[in-house]
């Protein structure tokens, strides 16, 4: 795929006007439409539950939006049984499988959430920062190993890239090829750190070549672009012309809208002019500039389909808004059998729990 004179592969520029016909993706108009629908639901679910959160319904609360256009346009190309592990940020992707209370619930405290992603293909959320290419890396050469064709789809972000585990997840890729697709969302900030000072190479795409892999550097704001290089990818993964699966590593170059976290006041680290210069580049807007000029989408559909994502959203926060409070949920599932310390932990726990109520835990 071509690269355009700023480096990118692109196929929208910020108006939505098409600038590379031969990479725009070949999608029914209903996809397309489709694609629009879950960047709008995503926006307004992140709008949401921020919300919910000032209003002391939610935990801490990581912010997606600006980069929905990377995260719809790269699980659109994936087929459904495909894994998808993914940092905490990517929201859109889980949008794609299917959002559900399930999920809210999860950033509500409640560990049943996680059940919600399992269901779809989805390994819990990753804190721990780079923990999860590992794993992609572990669950694609299973696949691979087994013949059952599913790809692994890693989001991380730049500030994953400092960390060991992603270089060598990325060489154990490269040695055994694997069919593991890296995507990293470089939103240009790790908190309050910039991309700038988190490497010393040109991009972070270029860091496929030490690996023996493609690299690919997109457009993070363009959906379409980021569809059409993450289904060369899993093509490259699954189904190659000379039969030899190999991994991606694709960098999507996009912006966090909001804050790190619910948390954070980026304010203290970064200029407004700054968050101007990339909301004028905002993936909604210009996918939507884009099908409104090519006659897929009218202010009737549009109406519809903010009166259904409104609707829908507001149904699933109420939903899970129900879920009773089981704190000592949190010691299970990770072990079959809870290792001795954490039944220690556990009791204590729950002792404290019945003795002072949430009391015992709240700061002065
Ligand atoms: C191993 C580890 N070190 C440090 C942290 C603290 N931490 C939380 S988020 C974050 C920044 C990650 O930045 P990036 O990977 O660019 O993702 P983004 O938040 O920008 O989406 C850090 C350092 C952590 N969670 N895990
Ligand atoms: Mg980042």
């Amino acid at each position: 795929m071509d690269y355009d004179a700023d480096g990118f592969v692109r196929v929208l520029d910020e108006e939505g006007h098409v600038v590379d016909a031969d990479a725009m993706p070949d999608l029914p108009d209903e996809t397309l439409v489709g694609m629009y629908r879950d960047m709008r639901l995503t926006r307004h679910f992140d709008q949401r539950a921020i919300n919910i959160q000032r209003q002391g319904r939610l935990g801490t609360f990581a912010s997606g939006a600006g980069q929905e256009g990377a995260q719809v346009g790269s699980t659109y190309a994936l087929a459904d049984d495909d894994w998808i592990l993914y940092q905490y940020r990517e929201h859109g992707a889980v949008v794609v499988r299917g959002l559900d209370a399930g999920y809210l619930e999860y950033w509500m405290g409640h560990e049943s959430g996680n059940a919600s992603l399992a269901e779809k293909g989805i390994f819990p959320l990753n804190i721990a920062i780079a923990d999860h290419l590992p794993h992609a890396v572990g669950m694609s050469w299973a696949s691979k190993l087994k013949g059952d064709d599913r790809a692994a789809v890693v989001h991380f972000g730049d500030g994953a890239t400092s960390e060991g585990d992603f270089h060598e997840a990325m060489n154990f890729a490269g040695v055994f090829d694997t069919p593991t697709v890296f995507f990293c969302n470089n939103n240009g900030w790790a908190i309050s750190h910039p991309v700038e000072n988190q490497t010393a190479s040109d991009t972070i795409a270029v860091k496929a070549d030490a690996y023996g892999m493609e690299g690919v550097r997109v457009d993070g704001m363009d959906p379409l672009a980021c569809y059409a290089v993450t289904a060369e990818a899993v093509e490259r993964a699954r189904d190659p012309a000379d039969g030899e699966t190999r991994p991606t590593l694709i960098e999507a170059v996009t912006y966090r809208f909001g804050a790190h976290t619910t948390a954070d006041d980026p304010t203290v680290y970064r200029d407004d002019e700054e968050v101007e210069t990339w909301k004028q580049r905002d993936p909604l807007k210009r996918f939507e500039a884009f099908l409104r000029r090519t006659d897929r989408l009218d202010d009737e559909r549009e109406a519809e389909i903010r009166a259904d994502i409104e609707e829908y959203v507001a149904g699933i926060i109420d939903e899970a808004s129900t879920v009773d409070a089981d704190p000592g949920s949190m010691f299970e599932h990770a072990y079959a059998e809870l290792p001795p310390e954490l039944q220690r932990q556990r009791e204590g726990f729950l002792s404290m729990l019945e003795a002072y109520g949430d009391e015992a835990f709240l700061r002065e």
